[in-house]
């Protein structure tokens, strides 16, 4: 399997993360990708690929144009303010004020556009996330050009970046980018099945009203875990996007056996609506030692996993989410990228 990477995705370095009340390393770190890389090179997965540069449209095709404006220039206006720290937002338009009014003010914009205050905005965040989508979509490409899967080790993440807001460490929605591309190249309807321990918040909000493309979501349950306001299972979508939207939110601790239960059932729904190309959002802090989510997976299950993604028989890109326990990211990600493969050397 192909495996497509960039280093400016580690041109994002941010130094701080709001995390229990301090400022602490942010768990999302560029040693992520190098370890995924690592262990890719190890194992012999396949050649590792730049990716080609697609530019701002195919961001445009599913994030709002004052949006992007904004995480480009965010860095440049927040230093311009004088500011030392990193951006992080720390007012929003909340239930009881107004969110049709976008401020001027650096500080108002940037809440208008931040989800959550976990995520700083420092220098090459803009880059590394212009990165990160490149190789979404040159991984989308690639499996459209050749019907084989591909694996876009991108950074940042992107499944909890909204139309027009940033936050869980996500900028631009890699996902929904690379689902956009399938179908402007015409394919008709795209699966994007989402494994990461939290909720693709973003990925659904994007396709919402939508039946072009079916998103899935097996996520540790909102009532207790980030992003926390989005991912339950009424959630089902709307108008023409009616049963195109399923969350399987799990409680904390599940393990493999009640979680593969879940995927199955999203696996025979992809099935049922017809869908002609899977787009994996692969996080893989669903493991057992993750230092910031709940769920039991084992670096076996993830094996398991990529076997179980295989019997769809699609197109597949696997891009990857999140996933924290950093010794054994590489071993993880790629356990799901070698059971996938041995399993459709099989079928
Ligand atoms: C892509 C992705 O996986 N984003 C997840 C963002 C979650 N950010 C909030 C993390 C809060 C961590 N607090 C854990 C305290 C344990 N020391
Ligand atoms: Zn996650």
């Amino acid at each position: 399997m192909l495996t497509f990477y960039s280093d400016e995705t580690l041109r994002r370095r941010a130094r701080t993360e709001l995390d229990g009340g301090r400022l602490v390393v942010p768990y999302e770190s560029p040693e992520r990708v190098e370890l995924v890389l690592k262990r890719v090179r190890e194992v012999g997965l396949g050649e590792v690929r730049a990716p080609e540069t697609f530019g701002l449209a195919p961001v445009l095709a599913v994030h709002d144009r004052g949006y992007v404006d904004f995480i480009a220039g965010c860095w440049d206006e927040w230093q311009a303010a004088g500011r030392t720290g990193e951006a992080i937002a720390w007012i929003w338009p909340t239930r009881t004020l107004r969110d049709d009014v976008i401020p001027e003010h650096i500080d108002g914009r940037l809440g208008h556009y931040a989800q959550s205050a976990d995520t700083s905005i420092c220098a090459g965040t803009f880059e590394a996330a212009m990165a990160s989508k490149d190789i979404a979509l040159s991984a989308m490409a690639h499996t459209l050009a050749t019907g084989e899967p591909s694996f876009g080790l991108c950074r940042p993440p992107g499944h909890h970046a909204a139309s027009d807001q940033f936050g869980g460490y996500c900028f631009f929605n890699n996902a929904a980018i690379a689902a956009q591309h399938a179908l402007d190249e015409g394919v008709a309807r795209v699966a994007v099945l989402d494994v990461d321990f939290h909720h693709g918040n973003g990925t659904q909000e994007i396709f919402y009203a939508r039946d072009d493309v079916l998103f899935a979501s097996l996520h540790g349950d909102p009532r207790s875990c980030f992003p926390y306001f989005l991912g339950h299972a009424d959630e089902t979508g709307r108008g023409r996007g009616e049963g195109y939207n399923l969350n399987y939110p799990l409680p904390a601790g599940t393990a493999f056996v009640a979680w593969s239960r879940a995927l199955d059932d999203a696996l025979r729904r992809i099935r049922d609506a017809g869908c002609e190309v899977l787009v994996v959002s692969l996080g893989v802090d669903a493991f057992e030692h993750d230092p910031i989510s709940a769920f039991r997976l084992t670096s076996d299950d993830f094996t398991e996993l990529g076997r179980r993604l295989a019997t769809l028989g699609l197109p597949t890109t696997f891009l990857l989410e999140g996933g924290y326990a950093v010794e054994e990211i590489g071993i993880n990600a790629v356990n799901v990228l070698s059971g996938f493969e041995a399993a459709a050397r099989e079928a």
